[in-house]
């Protein structure tokens, strides 16, 4: 049973001292490199929407119709009674499917670190299901993060779509993995999204679509440090490339500086070579029998593996048992 007590509102808890340590060791780094958890302020978070309804970004909507074309067979797997704690939840358009599926839901923890897309969805969950408990939790959920609502016998059942597990490099992709088998106990399920290795042009084409959104996309990043962390970044003077790099299977979003430049941050200056590259996201891209073992290194086995017909995207049922 979920206690009043928890059913409250909680802040963000990232010290800005810390976070922009996070910045600054990340520019001092050869190539430079930026957090992509800075992509979603409200402007960002509104960005990556229109992104995951571009014709190039395919992963959205292959997703959706996995989960839609198996939605009854989904919810069976997971069982009845469960704690549904969504990582990175941002509008919840997913998880209705979930919730309107799975039997009797016993709460619904969404936990992101943008504050204006929580609010938002948790007053539209509200309406739709008056009956359940939604408890939203604002943070970085790739850093400690307790959830003191559950406890180890709690029937937890995570739900990570949109291949945001590809964000993190296979090693903190386990040490993640690791941390929801935690929350997720003895009993617990997590529905995981994992977008697949695919040729070069589709790939390509998903992170850099003809209309320009994915680069406004990764240039708002400078925008959120400028307006954030007291920086000066000219945006103009910084232009966006995706890059396939094979041998490490993933997506590079980089941002190329066009000119000599500086840019303060605080008190500090990052200097720019023209031409040099800041790494501001990596994207993997997954082989089934790659993310299984990825899977194992953490604890989890997977139960269920459904993908679409052209073996674009996949999502998986984990088991912590
Ligand atoms: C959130 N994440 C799964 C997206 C992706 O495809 O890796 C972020 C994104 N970056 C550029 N386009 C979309």
């Amino acid at each position: 049973m979920i206690g009043a007590r928890a059913l409250k509102w909680r802040e963000p808890t990232d010290n800005p001292d810390t976070a922009l340590q996070e910045v600054l060791n990340g520019l001092s780094q050869t190539p430079k490199r930026l957090p992509c958890k800075l992509f979603y302020d409200t402007r960002g978070s509104a960005l990556f929407e229109r992104i995951c309804e571009l014709d190039e970004y395919y992963l959205t909507r292959t997703e959706l119709d996995i989960l839609k074309t198996n939605i009854d067979e989904i919810a069976t797997s997971i069982g009845p009674e469960r704690i549904l704690v969504e990582y990175g939840s941002g509008a919840s358009i997913k998880t209705r499917l979930l919730l309107d599926a799975l039997e009797s839901v016993a709460a619904y923890i969404p936990i992101d670190i943008c504050q204006s897309a929580l609010l938002a969805s948790k007053l539209v969950l509200c309406e739709a299901y008056p009956h359940l408990p939604v408890i939203p939790l604002c943070g970085d959920y790739t850093s400690p993060l307790e959830l003191p609502v559950l406890t180890a016998t709690s029937r937890v059942a995570g739900f990570f779509p949109g291949s945001t597990i590809g964000n993190l490099d296979p090693p903190a992709a386990v040490e993640f993995l690791k941390k929801v088998r935690a929350h997720c106990g003895s009993v617990g399920k997590l529905l995981i999204g994992v977008d697949l290795r695919k040729d070069e042009p589709t790939l390509l084409a998903a992170y850099d679509d003809a209309e320009g959104v994915t680069a406004q996309f990764n240039l708002n990043i400078l925008r959120v440090l400028n307006r954030e962390h007291n920086a000066c970044f000219q945006v103009e003077e910084f232009t966006h490339r995706a890059i396939w790099n094979s041998g490490a299977g993933r997506i590079e979003m980089h941002l190329v500086s066009k000119c000599r430049q500086i840019a303060r941050i605080g008190s500090a200056i990052v200097r720019f070579d023209a031409g040099e590259h800041i790494v501001t996201e990596h994207c993997h891209k997954y082989r089934l029998p790659q993310f299984r073992d990825l899977c194992h290194k953490s604890g989890f086995t997977v139960d269920r593996v459904w993908s679409d017909q052209k073996r674009l995207f996949s999502v998986h049922l984990l088991s912590s048992a």
